[in-house]
């Protein structure tokens, strides 16, 4: 028995929506889970953050075991309360970002050793010490397993050993998380894009059995069309009555893609990221403020959406704020990404319920336009 039941509402052909019960507050599925890496969602405060309707943010042991490390923010009352988030938090193990950010990682049976993108120094993360720094140091309310994510494209020999490697990584991860009342603990399914691979991972987790099961390894290089191949038969290996969590995800047209194949759970930087570079996400797709067209654009940029960025502000206004390099600039439109995501994973619910997500997902994939 989980420690979070998952209740599911509606389905609509693969899609689904429900509500997975946490001991700090429900987490609406579909869900989108703004990045707050360094227990900072960038740009934004937490108030912020909740006004857009989200119900958990993501945090990451990798940052913050470096800074200001596990142990003073456990003495400062764990992550919810130094960061000021009293609603869930998922934290990610570090594998995945010790392989994209530090200098020099060597993985091993027992760890990942790895030098610390900031200073230098030398580090070891086992799925033991990850567990323990999310879970008792931390205080996460979403665990994840270490895992070991290959880049794309991998030989089928590489993804094999890595996702056996990771297999083997979830048990040792189960064995230390043991059971807790008001914590949870997902696995995560590894194998590139060889199909095989992706059953034998699917297999091995469940004989282990989490809480929630996440898609690892993928949005890392084979682009849109062939993450919706391995989409087309991963998530349906994974147990029907648990969360499925598309880990690193992504464009809009990625999560709709992804909700019509089974997935409930996601993150991504790209609105933080994106809206700190100008860009602006729309019902019509991804939109430049640097562009001149916007300099006398008097209309905001979604007066439907319930956010102050999105509805009060001109595009005017933004393109000046993002020419200038005024920090309100990337705040607003972090804040309207954020808020647009929001916008989206909630339309995706009352689609679903409403038994109308394919004709959602149809009107969706016409209007979102690279322009
Ligand atoms: N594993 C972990 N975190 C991740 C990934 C993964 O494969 C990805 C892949 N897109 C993003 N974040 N632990």
């Amino acid at each position: 028995m989980s420690a979070f039941p998952f209740e599911i509402s509606a389905r609509d052909g693969a899609a689904r929506t429900g509500v997975l019960k946490t001991a700090r507050g429900d987490i609406r599925t579909p869900a989108f889970m703004p990045v707050g890496t360094a227990a900072t969602v960038k740009a934004l405060t937490v108030d912020q953050v909740a006004a857009t309707g989200a119900d958990i943010i993501l945090g990451n042991t990798y940052h913050l075991m470096l800074r200001p490390t596990a142990e003073r923010v456990k003495r400062l009352g764990g992550l919810h309360r130094f960061m000021r988030w009293d609603k869930p938090i998922l934290t990610d193990s570090g594998g995945f970002q010790v392989m994209s950010l530090s200098k020099i990682a060597k993985v091993t049976e027992e760890a990942v050793a790895f030098q610390s993108h900031i200073d230098g120094s030398r580090h070891v993360l086992s799925p033991e010490r990850s567990i323990e720094i999310q879970a008792d140091l931390l205080g996460s309310d979403i665990v994840m397993q270490l895992d070991e994510c290959v880049a794309w494209p991998a030989e089928e020999n590489r993804a094999r050993e890595a996702m056996l490697l990771s297999a083997r990584w979830g048990a040792r991860s189960k064995a230390a998380f043991g059971e807790r009342p008001t914590q949870a603990l997902f696995g995560i399914q590894q194998g590139s894009t060889f199909e095989h691979l992706r059953k034998e991972s699917a297999e091995r987790l469940i004989e282990t059995g989490f809480d929630g099961y996440a898609l690892g390894g993928l949005a890392v290089g084979e682009g849109h069309e062939a993450m919706c191949e391995v989409l087309d038969y991963a998530p349906a290996m994974l147990p029907a009555d648990r969360p499925r969590y598309l880990m690193g995800v992504g464009k809009p047209i990625d999560l709709v893609e992804a909700v019509a194949r089974g997935v409930d759970m996601f993150d991504c930087v790209l609105p933080t990221r994106s809206g700190r570079h100008g860009q602006a996400w729309t019902w019509e797709g991804p939109i430049n403020l640097k562009n001149a067209r916007f300099a006398e654009d008097d209309s905001p940029l979604d007066e439907t959406i319930a956010c102050p960025a999105s509805s009060h502000y001109s595009k005017a206004y933004l393109h000046h704020l993002v020419k200038a390099e005024e920090i309100l600039g990337q705040v607003l439109l972090s804040w309207h990404n954020i808020a647009f995501f929001q916008a989206l994973t909630a339309a995706m619910r009352a689609a679903i319920a409403e038994g109308r997500f394919e004709a959602f997902r149809a009107d969706f994939k016409a209007r979102q336009r690279i322009r």
